[in-house]
């Protein structure tokens, strides 16, 4: 069972739910993702303009996310060519405890932060319809966060997210610019060899499927 029992803190008009995940669950998580990334293992994507990304990224669910030189858009298949795993049951039951809404991600992204790696700030705005939220499980080292509103040079705060953190992304904030600036590499041992996991988990497409975890 995955409960938040305490309101979650507000970073920028985003919700945090601070050490939402025990370290056993962390840990189990690692395990899972462990096996997802043999299907779908993790690939430098690169941007329209030819730049690779210094985050690895790979994904779960009925669309995964790509860049390439065609831009980025939701694609049912891996690069390699397989249909992404499902979305692991642990992930569900995150997505459930904080979105608390009647319908299933089509995608969860996962990004992997090695030494040095960063996100620059963006909107996530792939996806058909806002009013469904984004939710964020950090796993492994330090990161820090930072969130805007939805002009691209307005005020920002930071944050540092930890390892077992969920952020959620709803309402007002959806559309907020937001990326991450740097880690603490090595400030966990979680992960072997260090660096960070992110999962973000989306609503992407209009359509429901009956096995939107597939
Ligand atoms: C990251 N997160 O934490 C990057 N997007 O590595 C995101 O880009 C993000 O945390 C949408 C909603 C929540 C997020
Ligand atoms: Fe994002």
């Amino acid at each position: 069972m995955i409960a938040h029992n305490s309101p979650p803190l507000d970073l920028g008009g985003a919700k945090l739910f601070k050490g939402m995940l025990t370290r056993a669950s962390q840990e189990t998580l690692v395990d899972v993702l462990r096996e997802v990334a043999v299907t779908a293992p993790f690939f430098h994507p690169v941007t329209q303009s030819g730049k690779q990304m210094s985050v690895r990224m790979t994904s779960a669910g009925r669309l995964g996310w790509v860049s390439d030189r065609r831009g980025y858009r939701y694609e049912p298949r891996h690069p390699n060519g397989a249909t992404w795993p499902a979305i692991p049951d642990l992930v569900m039951d995150v997505w459930r405890a904080v979105a608390n809404i009647d319908r299933c991600p089509d995608c969860c992204l996962i990004n992997y932060y090695g030494e040095g790696a960063r996100m620059g700030m963006h909107q996530d705005k792939d996806e058909v319809d806002f009013s469904y939220p984004v939710v964020s499980i950090s796993l492994g080292d330090d990161a820090l966060f930072r969130i805007g509103g939805t002009v691209r040079r307005g005020m920002t705060q930071s944050m540092w997210l930890q390892s077992g953190d969920v952020l959620m992304m709803d309402g007002a904030a959806r559309l907020a610019y937001h990326g991450i600036d740097r880690l603490r590499f090595g400030s966990s041992d979680l992960l072997k060899g260090n660096g960070r996991i992110n999962l973000t988990l989306r609503v992407v497409a209009a359509e429901p499927t009956d096995d939107t975890n597939a």
